[in-house]
């Protein structure tokens, strides 16, 4: 399969700007760009498949470079609904830092930062050598400016998409990038630069977008009711990122194989052909997570979150740290415990159980247990010497309602 065949067989193909475009894509050999502005401080994995794209086309024999926008993170890509908040210069700074870091680390691409050039573009010079190519109809018609007429839109935004088609200008004069790929929301940005680079040096370049990956739910990708899944493991664990993707729909799961990992189109079908026959294994799923979170955070990584999803799920928790089982019952209800009770009292103190009643019930039918041992006396009293790491007691309501109690929080 040629490489804009298996682009398009991914998914990862939404519109081109001209036809000619697929045999340039399969012959290899194009500087093309893909920028990203600093509104945050790490990527999230929304931005996670197209930046993929970026090395699909390299190992496909094209030179990719980076760009991350400290001058238009500065003026606001605008949204199609709202007007982005103005973000200080002190922030688009260390968002910028910490982007940029992470982009090297995750990808190793060329970076570039539209500031350097953008910077010495005096006023004059700007409505001149380039807004003199924009006519406001055609500004106008562009899809997110035109949603924003209603609710006003005002000049800063309104100039974002010179200031990108600027950038290609430069990006095509310096180092010889013909190509600018993005997700779909960036279709008029790109379109504006090969106009601006057509008018301007009579020269021709290229783009391609990639549809934004959508969810079940049609919510958008990479927003849990956690929060969203960022790329920096510091935002989202490891663990946190794997149960998200291990919980993929069923719906779904095969899109986000072929939009986010490098597994060949065989080993897709193969992954199908499970999920239609056996989808209780959720064999698809368990390779969405493992190809990820082994590409962002690697083997050791993986290893360390499988353990921690299956020794809590298989009745070992006490093979693992107070950190890990923290980690791993994230969002459970937690609560300090101060007093030394005895486990009915416990339960009903807590909030486990309504009733002094419900709770011996519970303790009856062996549906209570701590740390992973069922409680079978009324009597035993709570006391730290149950705890994990002198820390927290793992309490299990039935079979899924987990609690935890900290003893020094
Ligand atoms: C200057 C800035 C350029 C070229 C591009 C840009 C950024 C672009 C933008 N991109 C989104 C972002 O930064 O706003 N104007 O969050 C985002 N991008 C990745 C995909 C996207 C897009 O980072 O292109 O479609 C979705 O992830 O929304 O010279």
């Amino acid at each position: 399969m040629k490489l804009f065949e298996e682009l398009k067989w991914r998914g990862l193909i939404d519109n081109i700007t001209s036809p000619e475009l697929e045999e340039k894509i399969n012959e290899g050999g194009l500087t093309f760009y893909i920028g990203t502005d600093p509104t945050g401080d790490s990527l999230h994995i929304g931005h996670f498949s197209s930046l993929l794209v970026a090395k699909r086309l390299k190992e496909g024999g094209h030179n990719p470079i980076i760009l991350v926008g400290g001058a238009t993170g500065l003026i606001g890509d605008p949204k199609p609904n709202t007007e982005r908040p103005m973000i200080s210069k002190k922030d688009l700074d260390y968002n910028y830092e910490m982007l940029s870091k992470q982009i090297k680390k995750i990808f190793g691409f060329e970076l570039v930062n539209n500031y350097d050039w953008s910077k010495d573009i005096n006023f004059i010079d700007y409505l001149r050598d380039y807004g003199k190519f924009f006519s406001i109809n055609y500004m106008l018609n562009k899809e997110t400016v035109k949603s924003r007429l209603e609710i006003g839109i005002t000049y800063t935004e309104f100039s974002y998409m010179i200031m990108q088609a600027l950038d290609f200008l430069y990006l095509y004069e310096n180092k010889n990038c013909t190509l600018q790929i993005g997700g779909q929301d960036q279709w008029g940005n790109i379109t504006s630069g090969i106009e601006l680079i057509r008018k301007k040096i009579g020269g021709e370049a290229y783009g391609f977008t990639m549809p934004l990956i959508t969810k079940a739910d049609g919510e958008k990708f990479g927003k849990s009711e956690g929060g969203t899944i960022w790329l920096d493991k510091e935002k989202t664990s490891p663990y946190e990122m794997y149960q998200f993707l291990i919980n993929s729909e069923d719906t779904n799961v095969i899109e986000y194989l072929k939009k986010l990992t490098f597994l060949s189109p065989e080993e897709i079908e193969e992954l199908d052909k499970s999920l239609q026959s056996e989808p209780h294994l959720r064999l698809a799923q368990k390779a969405l997570a493992k190809e990820i979170i082994t590409f962002l955070h690697g083997a050791e990584e993986l290893d360390n979150v499988i353990k921690i999803s299956e020794s809590l799920f298989n009745g070992n928790i006490k093979t693992l740290s107070s950190k890990d089982i923290i980690l791993g019952l994230k969002d459970v209800p937690s609560f300090e415990i101060i007093d030394k009770l005895n486990i009915v009292d416990f339960l009903v103190e807590y909030k486990i159980c309504s009733s002094k009643r419900e709770a011996r019930e519970l303790i009856g039918s062996n549906s209570i247990t701590i740390n992973d041992d069922l409680v079978t006396s009324e009597e035993l009293m709570i006391e730290e010497h149950l705890a994990i790491d002198h820390k927290i007691i793992v309490i299990r309501r039935g079979k899924k309602k987990y609690f935890i109690g900290y003893f020094n929080r």
